[in-house]
């Protein structure tokens, strides 16, 4: 099944699942990245999300090929820019930054990306991306030269969600941006999910289980996890056994 696919059943049913980023600039090499791949796969992740903001290395397709070799998880891609395209990957994050008014990360960047991406086989998830300020200025914030959506300005998130639906966007994603301050809080991710049928994935600063629950109970469908595995690659296990419970619970019903 395809992941779009994939992800809407799996939101029909009232599904969890559970992403972690991989940030080819902070990812040395395969010694650093094979622990985090097993620990991945004993703790039932659904998808790596591979890419950063400022993508610096040009470790990115290594990353990929090493993920691809050591992991069945499906990987998909998640661009800064349109360099950061590697055409082994499963699928990439044709994301729009519909919360800005920066128009090469509305369109511009697309036009580059899209002979690309016709010529190979990933499969292209259309992603309205909504940043939510978070407290300090994130990197995706500063590097985008966008404002995000005030925290507690719940309808306009909203209403950017609904405008993201009708123009045909098929995933929406709330960031808080990668290592946040303070998470998307639960009004916003709740206030969005009311407003859009399409899966809702939450990231940026989710670095305890509380967190996690907190956003899957919000309405998330999918969530990221990322800065917070660098230092304590263990709290995977504690998160991901959250989405686990959810689901088992789910299936219960
Ligand atoms: C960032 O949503 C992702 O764009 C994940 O955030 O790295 O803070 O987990 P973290």
């Amino acid at each position: 099944m395809k992941i779009l696919e994939a992800l809407k059943a799996r939101s029909e049913q009232g599904k969890k699942s559970i992403a972690v980023l991989i940030d080819p600039d902070k990812i040395g090499d395969a010694e650093q990245l094979e622990p985090l791949l097993r620990l991945a796969a004993e703790n039932c992740v659904d998808y790596f999300f591979v890419g950063g903001s400022l993508v610096t290395t040009t470790n990115l397709s290594a990353v990929v090929k090493t993920i691809k070799h050591n992991s069945s998880i499906p990987i998909i891609l998640f661009p800064g820019s349109a360099l950061q395209i590697d055409p082994t990957a499963d699928a990439i994050l044709f994301l729009s930054l519909i919360s800005g008014r920066n128009p090469d990360l509305l369109i511009g960047q697309h036009v580059v990306a899209a002979p690309i991406l016709k010529s190979n086989r990933l499969e292209v998830l259309p992603t309205g991306y909504i940043l939510i300020n978070s407290g300090k200025t994130t990197s995706v914030a500063y590097i985008s030269n966008t404002t995000p959506i005030p925290e507690d300005k719940y309808s306009l998130a909203a209403c950017t969600a609904m405008a993201g639906e009708m123009l045909g966007l098929k995933l929406i994603y709330l960031d808080a941006g990668s290592g946040a301050e303070h998470c998307v809080n639960r009004k916003m991710i709740h206030a969005v999910r009311k407003s859009v049928a399409v899966p809702l994935i939450v990231g940026g600063g989710i670095n305890t289980p509380e967190k996690a629950i907190h956003a899957l109970d919000a309405g998330a469908d999918l969530i990221v996890v990322g800065n917070a595995l660098e230092k304590s690659p263990e709290l995977l296990t504690e998160i991901a056994e959250k989405v686990y419970d959810w689901n088992q619970t789910v299936s219960a019903k």
